[in-house]
């Protein structure tokens, strides 16, 4: 174990050639992304180390369990950790490939904070050994992979890192490869979806899809490093501008009075328009903050993008507003909020506009507020003491006044126009149109 390898050699874990390492793939941050990567990776053959700072999680994990909710999620892992080709750790092992998948989240004044990613290299620098491979996945700025090579480079100075613009190859490789997939289908897409792979050299691009071609029934391309940090974020900006599109033109059809549904569903009839759907905000923790990494690498050229997240920011607020209206049209009366997951069908209510505008309302009408949540199966913390109340779906049709869609979820697509007869009725997602 620990014996200096060739990670080059390693094209799969059935590769004729197999280094010494227990560990041929250590994975760093077991979160949403981490841990559904570390245990594809053992269904397909790897040793995984999945590594976090969690002693709770890392503990989880060891006993076969799962401590975020995503579907299959549980069984894979359950089935890794048998197997024993999945472990957990706080410690980084000696590994041929390291996936580094750590948060990258926002400082106050909207500038990514990669202190995560760095912390993450300055770990894995002690172990590395010549002929490894590391794979940043972490939603980064450009310049994020360079700056872990410079990291390991510091710690370092036996190695030979590779350098950004050379031919030529270094002792360890380094590459960026965005993670792409879609919260409530993360098992299936982590497995279909394209990859693009980014390599400090060409040579680093070429060693870290030796991993990915290992499990990825999607193209992997191979690009250098810079391209593949703006892809990533360029594929979350692009939706963040056209939901904004949407949703500003909900505003605008309000005023002037024309039904938005509607007007999208016969715009998308033309052969080249494609509007995408008005919601009350955008949220998740991806395409909410993606965007401002490409702001705060360019401010004065990223008009379009920052105004975007402006409109889509201000949707939560407008929409608060318009149900604060009804609540006031109706003295007294109740308002059931339907949905507080930042999207239908999944049960994450961090980052939603839903779940910010309930608690808003709540604050000062807790009285007045039903909230109807099959994903919650308590009231969510924030809404103790406010006297918002949660309900099943029934209960709220039977006794509000009001009801308001903030989410989609397949568990409201039976509601009929007769359910809802006699109540006003504000469908932030045109649910009750489709
Ligand atoms: N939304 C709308 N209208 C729409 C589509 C979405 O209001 O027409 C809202 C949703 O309700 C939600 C938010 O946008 O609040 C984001 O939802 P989403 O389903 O569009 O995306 P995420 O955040 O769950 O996942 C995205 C995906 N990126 C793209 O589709 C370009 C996913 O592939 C990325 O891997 C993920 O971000 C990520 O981790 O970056």
């Amino acid at each position: 174990m620990n014996a200096p390898f060739d990670a080059a050699t390693a094209f799969g874990p059935d590769a004729a050639v197999q280094p010494a390492p227990d560990h041929q793939v250590a994975v760093i941050g077991l979160g949403y992304i981490g841990l559904p990567t570390a245990a594809v990776l053992a269904s397909h053959g790897w040793n995984v180390c999945g590594v976090d700072v969690s002693e709770k999680v890392v503990e989880t994990v060891n006993g076969g369990g799962v401590h975020i909710e995503e579907r299959d999620l549980d069984r894979l892992v359950r089935e890794a950790t048998e197997s024993e080709k999945l472990v957990a750790s706080t410690e980084v092992p000696t590994a041929h490939f390291y996936m580094i998948a750590v948060p990258t989240p926002l400082n106050e004044d909207k500038a990514p904070d990669i202190s995560y990613v760095e912390a993450a290299a300055r770990a894995i620098a002690p172990k590395v050994l010549p002929g490894a491979c590391i794979i940043v996945e972490s939603t980064s700025p450009v310049g994020t992979t360079e700056r872990v090579a410079q990291i390991i480079a510091e710690m370092r100075p036996d190695l030979k890192l590779p350098v950004y613009g050379s031919q030529e190859g270094g002792d360890v490789a380094l590459a960026y490869c965005p993670e792409r997939v879609l919260p409530g289908k993360i098992v299936r897409e982590l497995v279909q979806n394209d990859r693009v792979i980014g390599g400090i050299t060409p040579d680093c691009a070429k060693r870290a899809s030796a991993l990915y071609s290992s499990f990825v029934e999607g193209d992997c391309h191979a690009t250098n490093c810079r391209v593949a940090e703006t892809v990533k974020l360029v594929e979350n900006s692009f939706r963040d501008v056209n939901i904004a599109f949407a949703n500003e033109l909900s505003v605008i059809a309000d005023d002037l009075g024309v039904d938005v549904w509607d007007v999208i569903a016969l715009a998308n009839r033309h052969p080249r328009v494609n509007v995408l759907q008005p919601g009350p905000g955008v949220g998740g923790h991806c395409i909410a903050v993606d965007p401002w990494f490409l702001v705060s690498s360019s401010p004065k050229a990223a008009r379009l993008i920052r105004t975007a997240r402006e409109v889509n920011d201000f949707k939560a607020s407008y929409t608060e507003r318009r149900i604060r209206a009804l609540l006031d049209a109706v003295p007294g009366g109740k308002v059931a909020l339907l949905g507080l997951a930042f999207k239908p069908d999944i049960d994450d209510f961090r980052e939603s506009p839903a779940m910010e505008i309930a608690l808003s309302l709540a604050k000062t009408r807790g009285q007045r507020i039903m909230l109807v949540e099959p994903f919650a199966e308590e009231l969510p913390q924030g809404f103790a003491g406010t006297g918002a109340q949660l309900v099943a779906l029934d209960h709220a049709l039977q006794t509000a006044e009001i009801i308001v869609v903030l989410v989609d979820h397949t568990a409201f697509k039976h509601l009929l126009p007769d359910d809802l007869a006699g109540k006003l009725v504000f469908d932030t997602r045109g649910m009750l149109n489709k």
